[in-house]
């Protein structure tokens, strides 16, 4: 049967009650009412869109579900008990603005999730690698024999994971707009891997989205801090078990690199547990993610000879500096998944010791500054291919000494990019911009990217 969609303009308050009313039915809202509705609640959901994604799915799970679409209506949210939001919505909205100021509960379902979590839970935030550091995490977990679950940001709604019989660990990966609606948060160990600009246009300054990402270290866990990281090392509660990860030289007991026989090492204090050169993943950015992987799985006992097993066997997610294809000796990187600027300049520098860069970029920059990718393409790229909504703006942040050229889709980008590349060069998709403007997702993008860079092979 059908939802029972409710239009605005004929709603009287008088009607109106709800236990709960959800906003948003992407993935998020789909979890949170499953799980609201097995509690027996009087629910509702609404979405500012008219066709929802995951409208299809409700209809076909549930009967008579009340729903409000095309608006985010603050007479509903005024008129229940709770209001549940998703992820993707500002707790600016006017809506939602209305209901915190009649002191109407606002969480998410990383809130739901931590009252009722039955098992200890490691957190995971970061303006970039929490989806690689999350990975390896519960990799690590898995092979000392904990039976491990992983959620949140990375995918499967956190709620989801409570349907299922209880684990040893959870392993979450969680957004700054995920924790700004949680508030019971107490994780066994959390972390914030790094803190740069993203999100610019939730956030009214960087420090009010770092803020968001301290929300991780709530509660009395394991605080794991990178202390490469100014505004993580200053996310420290003194009061609080502390460890650390640094590129640098450990203290006793935290997690960074030591010199050993031409070798550098990743170490916990002074025990080595592998090098460098057998790590799969390449770049400072993983070496980090890597220590702090370390760090949180030593948090949960991990025996050492585990985390090697792992990081001698991880090759890195799908579209984050993916090698695609090598010919003619050049290489084909799709790392689709460096959505802001921190992570292109993260990739530009992972890859620059392999030869000259022709890079791909554009998209939706989010309101970020974009300037600070200037003097890194000036000196490793030999030539940019901008696309996309913010193609403008990218351009005008780089000097009249950076070869640039503008195109209508990463496939036109491809085909130029064929042109001018040289044997030993590397083309490099690394938009640091969101997809959204163009795609559905990351995923997309990277995949119209592969299918492009395969095209040009059969040539
Ligand atoms: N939206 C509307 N109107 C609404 C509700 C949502 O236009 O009424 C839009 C949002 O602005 C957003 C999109 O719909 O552009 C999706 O929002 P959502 O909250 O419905 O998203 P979900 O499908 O529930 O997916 C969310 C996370 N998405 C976001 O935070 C935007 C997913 O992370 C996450 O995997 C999923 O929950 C499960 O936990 C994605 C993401 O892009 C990968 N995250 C951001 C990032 O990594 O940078 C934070
Ligand atoms: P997230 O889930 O935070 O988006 P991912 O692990 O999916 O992170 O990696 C996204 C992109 O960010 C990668 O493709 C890479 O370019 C970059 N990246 C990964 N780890 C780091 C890091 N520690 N510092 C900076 N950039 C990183």
């Amino acid at each position: 049967m059908l939802c029972i969609e409710k239009k605005m303009s004929t709603l009287n308050n008088n009607d109106l009650h709800y236990d709960a009313v959800i906003v948003g039915l992407g993935k998020t809202g789909l979890s949170c009412f499953r799980y609201l509705f097995n509690q027996g609640l009087n629910l509702a959901i609404t979405d500012s869109r008219e066709s929802p994604p995951e409208l299809e799915k409700l209809n076909a799970e549930f009967n008579d579900v009340t729903t409000y679409l095309g608006e985010i209506s603050k007479k509903v949210l005024l008129a229940s008990d709770q209001i549940i939001v998703s992820p993707g919505i500002s707790l600016n909205n006017e809506g939602i603005q209305s209901a915190i100021e009649e002191n109407i509960p606002v969480i998410g379902d990383i809130e739901l999730f931590s009252q009722k979590a039955l098992a200890p839970i490691i957190a995971i935030s970061g303006s970039n690698g929490k989806s690689t550091v999350t990975t390896i995490v519960k990799e690590m977990a898995r092979q000392a024999g904990l039976n491990t679950y992983m959620g949140g940001n990375i995918g499967t709604p956190v709620l989801d994971l409570l349907n299922d019989k209880k684990p040893d660990l959870y392993v979450l990966e969680l957004s700054s707009f995920q924790l700004e609606t949680t508030f019971s948060l107490n994780a066994h160990a959390s972390v914030v891997l790094n803190i740069s600009p993203d999100h610019m246009d939730r956030y009214s300054c960087i420090k009010d989205y770092a803020e968001a990402k301290s929300r991780i270290y709530s509660g009395h866990g394991l605080m794991i801090l990178n202390k490469d990281d100014e505004y993580c090392k200053s996310m420290i509660d003194l009061d609080r078990k502390i460890n650390y990860f640094t590129l640098d030289k450990p203290d006793k007991n935290s997690f960074g690199l030591l010199k050993s026989n031409n070798k550098v090492w990743l170490c916990h204090g002074n025990k080595k547990i592998i090098s460098k050169d057998q790590l799969k993943i390449k770049g400072d950015h993983n070496i980090s993610n890597a220590l702090a992987a370390m760090a949180l799985a030593n948090s949960v006992d991990v025996p050492y000879k585990i985390m090697t097993n792992v990081l001698k066997n991880f090759s890195g997610l799908e579209h984050r500096c993916q090698l695609i294809k090598s010919f003619n000796n050049i290489d084909w990187y799709n790392d689709s998944k460096a959505t802001n600027v921190g992570a292109c300049i993260a990739s530009i520098k992972g890859l620059c010791e392999f030869g000259k860069i022709i890079l791909i970029a554009g998209g939706d920059s989010k309101g970020s500054d974009l300037s600070s990718l200037n003097e890194i393409i000036e000196k490793y790229v030999k030539k940019v291919f901008l696309f996309g909504i913010d193609a403008d703006k990218l351009s005008s942040v780089l000097s009249s000494k950076v070869d640039k050229e503008f195109v209508r889709s990463v496939d036109e980008a491809v085909h130029f990019a064929n042109k001018v590349a040289l044997p030993g060069d590397l083309v490099l998709l690394a938009p640091a911009c969101s997809s959204l403007d163009m795609y559905q997702n990351f995923k997309q993008r990277g995949d119209a990217f592969i299918s492009s860079v395969n095209a040009l092979q059969k040539n």
